[in-house]
């Protein structure tokens, strides 16, 4: 179903029950009109075939990035928030929080799920700047590197509620932070500050 007839229609409707039900055929077939960017967001309506910037393949499915993964050596908070956003400590004991860091490529609408790139190690009582060396490079393929991935800071609790998250964001490593190559990316977001070591093979 073309856009054309479906205006031409939409100009020259009146509403009998044959009209409407051509409309709703009109509109299942544009709204059927679906496939994966690869983002894992939708694309518009009637743009099929037109991949966002940085997506091409049949199904938008391959990121457009010039190499093959990257390894990530380090991560350095430099800065995290003094307070919950309720104005209470992070921890019940009245101790610095105990932080760690994951990386993740959240489920797209297809319903699968939460894709971990990376959970650090627990530093307990931290204090800026905090430290995740890491002894293997994590290494990170194209997909995710050209993907929305969520970054967060969270403060780890043994308490039966959770951890909490002590502030959240969504980058795309490239090209929005590593499009030159930076040896280092500095990211602020909610009262903390992160910066990323990336290294290119
Ligand atoms: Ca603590």
């Amino acid at each position: 179903m073309k856009i054309g007839n479906c205006l031409f229609l939409s100009k020259t409707i009146k509403m009998h029950i044959k009209d409407l039900v051509w409309v709703l055929v009109c509109l299942i077939g544009i709204t059927s009109c679906r496939c994966d960017c690869g983002s894992g967001k939708w694309c518009k309506p009637n743009e099929c075939n037109k991949c966002p910037e940085g997506w091409y393949g049949t199904e938008c499915e391959i990121a457009d990035v010039p190499f093959d993964h990257l390894l990530l050596d380090s991560i350095i908070i430099r800065r995290f928030p003094d307070k919950k956003v309720d104005g209470t400590v992070w921890d019940g004991d009245s101790t610095q929080p105990d932080v760690y860091v994951d990386l993740y490529k959240p489920r797209s609408h297809y319903g699968d799920k939460d894709t971990l790139i990376l959970k650090t190690d627990v530093v307990d009582n931290a204090t800026v700047p905090v430290y995740f060396v890491f002894s293997h490079p994590i290494s990170i393929d194209r997909k995710m590197v050209g993907s929305p991935i969520k970054l967060q800071i969270i403060d780890y609790d043994f308490s039966l509620l959770g951890d909490d998250i002590m502030c959240s964001t969504e980058i795309r490593l490239y090209p929005d932070l590593l499009e030159n190559y930076p040896v280092k990316a500095t990211i602020s977001f909610q009262g903390c500050t992160v910066e990323l070591y990336p290294r290119y093979p």
